[in-house]
């Protein structure tokens, strides 16, 4: 069983006007898609081919050495991606909402100072990366990182991801990230991080 993209959980118009349906339909069929099928490519002479993502993710150590560079890039961009969709939604935006919004109101002090270092980790991220939320030894923290690169490798719980690499903004705002991420905040699936942020805490 090789790794298959997850249908994307609503529709290519259904993000308009804050994220245009070119944009997530180039970003879902051409860049994550493509790096799912060079996932399978390197690993299909390989039983790892039937490892759980996250596996291949957080311990490049079971992956042979030779392989490890191609694995860690494309398996850190497939899991990246599926989060990305997932913290998206068209119903989503807003203030956060249930244990989430009362962690980040005691961590940060409000959700507009948490808003203001989320996004200071998306702008100042130089080049392609990620900004994320994630959860680790019961603390929320908001960093950034390249390429494909994601706490996970780090012992922490993503929660919420925004993706800065410029396929992910350019055909609908060319240069203009802040513009780009202040969009996200009308999307943002408070729902999807709720159930991240429970099931981390186990
Ligand atoms: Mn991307």
């Amino acid at each position: 069983m090789a790794f298959t993209q997850s249908p994307l959980p609503y529709g290519f118009n259904d993000l308009e006007p804050h994220f245009n349906a070119s944009v997530l339909k180039t970003h879902y069929t051409k860049h994550h898609a493509g790096y799912i099928t060079k996932l399978n490519t390197v690993l299909e002479d390989s039983e790892l081919i039937e490892s759980p993502l996250e596996v291949l993710v957080s311990d490049l150590s079971v992956v042979p050495t030779k392989k490890r560079a191609a694995v860690k890039q494309f398996a850190g961009q497939h899991y990246n991606h599926d989060l990305y969709w997932n913290s998206l939604s068209p119903s989503g935006g807003g203030e956060p909402t249930g244990k989430i919004a009362d962690a980040i109101n005691s961590q940060f002090g409000s959700f507009a100072a948490f808003k203001k270092e989320f996004n200071n980790a998306a702008v100042t991220q130089f080049g392609s990366g990620w900004a994320w939320l994630s959860l680790k030894e019961g603390q929320l923290q908001i960093s950034s990182t390249g390429n494909e690169d994601t706490p996970l490798m780090d012992g922490a719980a993503p929660l919420l991801t925004l993706d800065v690499w410029e396929h992910a903004y350019y055909l609908q705002y060319q240069n203009r990230r802040p513009d780009f991420i202040s969009a996200f905040w009308n999307v943002v699936n408070w729902e999807n991080v709720n159930k991240l942020y429970e099931a981390a805490q186990g």
